[in-house]
């Protein structure tokens, strides 16, 4: 697709979206700049970086699949994050667990990691112009493997678990101030029993006395924000979760927290985007773990299904971008990795481009005239809008290749990394 094509088709575009009152130049400068963190995990299968070796054996979460040329180091991932940048439009942050520390080959226990084994990621990240974000890792560790870390009958491994949280609030708060853009700090725990659990109460008292005690440490706002990810169910914790929904959404209300949403961890007909605007009223803010969850938390690669797409409306429509921070959590071995973070990381910028290009003001008109039929239409007729033709020229001005230019890119890299890695 020529340059001059590209420009051509997008003049017509603005037009008709400026006959339904869309503004299109204002859709793409909004689009420039929020930030989607983009998590390390997917390329190395959830891995990290510690001696040991992480397995993922009782953590809940599962990774399937033998595509080559996993990232097997630091520097391997860095190449990979950067090859997946040059082919995404808009602006990124990185979404780092606690185990791609940099451990200079040494045994560091989880409970003993501090900002300068983070150090170097900093500094990437700097060169990249990326914002960070972080994850304490409560799971693939001799530690998680009984299921229960912060939540944990026996005092000695909470207490374990909560130096370790404890410490990644630190690190973040310590990226944060570094790039002079507030942390996402985000804690998901895997605690949860495969059968029915009678002491329910006890280990939510247990997992509520760990939170108090590892948010007692203040850090600014603007160097750290604290999430909490809850989880319906999952491998090895089919009956009991420990940190459900309600859970974390009462922790988070009464300790000025905020909670993430994970598209694959809620009741199948339940609707993630619709609790936007109920926590929007009570929260200053929500982070999204926009995945694909296929029958269950499968944590395949977002597409741009109908979910994505209302969820990022959603964002929209409640006026929340500024609060609404947008993460991306899947990861499948089955495919070029750098491929899956390119089509989940475009497909999610995509539905937000959708939302943007919306015709709010007709939408707005209907509903507020009691226009159902008409409201109804709109939403309808905006479908048919070539929205195509907008984002190609958002590709071209953010120096990114246009339509399917990328795919070819990702597969010369895939087979270039496969026979360097693989051998
Ligand atoms: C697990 C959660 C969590 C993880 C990452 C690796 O079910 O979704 O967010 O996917 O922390
Ligand atoms: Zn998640």
């Amino acid at each position: 697709m020529s340059t001059a094509r590209t420009e051509r088709a997008y003049q017509e575009a603005k037009a008709r979206y400026a006959e339904v009152g869309v503004d299109t130049e204002a859709a793409l400068s909004t689009l420039e700049s929020v930030p989607i963190s983009l998590h390390c995990w997917q390329g190395d299968d959830v891995r990290g970086f510690e001696r040991a070796g992480a397995s993922l054996a009782g953590s809940g979460i599962q990774v399937t699949g033998s595509h080559p040329g996993r990232a097997r180091s630091i520097a391997e991932l860095r190449c990979d994050l950067e090859k997946a940048l040059s082919l995404l439009p808009g602006q990124h942050r990185l979404n780092l667990h606690a185990m791609y520390g940099e451990f200079g080959g040494r045994d560091v226990d989880r409970d003993e990691i501090s900002p300068e084994h983070y150090q170097s990621w900093v500094e990437w990240a700097a060169e990249h112009g990326l914002g960070l974000d972080f994850n304490a890792t409560c799971f693939a560790h001799p530690k998680a493997d009984s299921g229960f870390t912060l939540s944990h009958r026996d005092s000695a491994v909470r207490r374990f678990w909560i130096e370790h949280v404890k410490r990644c609030r630190e690190i973040g708060a310590f990226m944060g101030q570094a790039r002079g853009s507030a942390c996402v700090h985000n804690l998901w725990i895997p605690d949860g029993s495969k059968d029915i659990s009678v002491d329910r109460f006890e280990r939510r008292a247990a997992l509520r006395e760990a939170l108090d005690e590892i948010y007692a440490v203040p850090y600014g706002q603007g160097n750290l924000v604290d999430a909490l990810e809850s989880k319906l169910f999952g491998i090895g914790s089919e009956s009991f979760v420990v940190g459900s929904h309600e859970f974390y959404l009462a922790y988070a209300l009464q300790a000025g927290k905020i909670v993430c949403l994970d598209l694959g961890h809620f009741h199948p007909t339940e609707s993630v985007s619709d609790k936007l605007s109920t926590l929007l009223q009570f929260f200053d803010g929500v982070l999204l773990h926009v995945s694909r969850g296929v029958r269950w938390d499968s944590d395949h690669v977002v597409m741009t299904t109908d979910e994505v797409g209302e969820l990022m409306r959603e964002v929209v429509r409640c006026r929340a971008l500024e609060r609404v921070h947008i993460a991306l959590d899947f990861f499948d071995a089955t495919m070029s990795r750098v491929g899956a973070w390119v089509i989940g990381a475009r497909a999610t910028r995509a539905a937000l481009l959708a939302a943007l290009l919306e015709p709010m003001d007709r939408l707005k008109e209907a509903e507020g005239a009691g226009d159902v039929f008409a409201r109804l239409a709109w939403l309808e007729e905006s479908k048919a809008l070539p929205m195509g033709d907008i984002w190609d020229y958002f590709c071209l001005k953010s120096s990114v290749p246009i339509r399917d230019d990328w795919i070819s890119e990702v597969q010369q890299y895939d087979r270039m990394v496969a026979a360097e890695r693989d051998r």
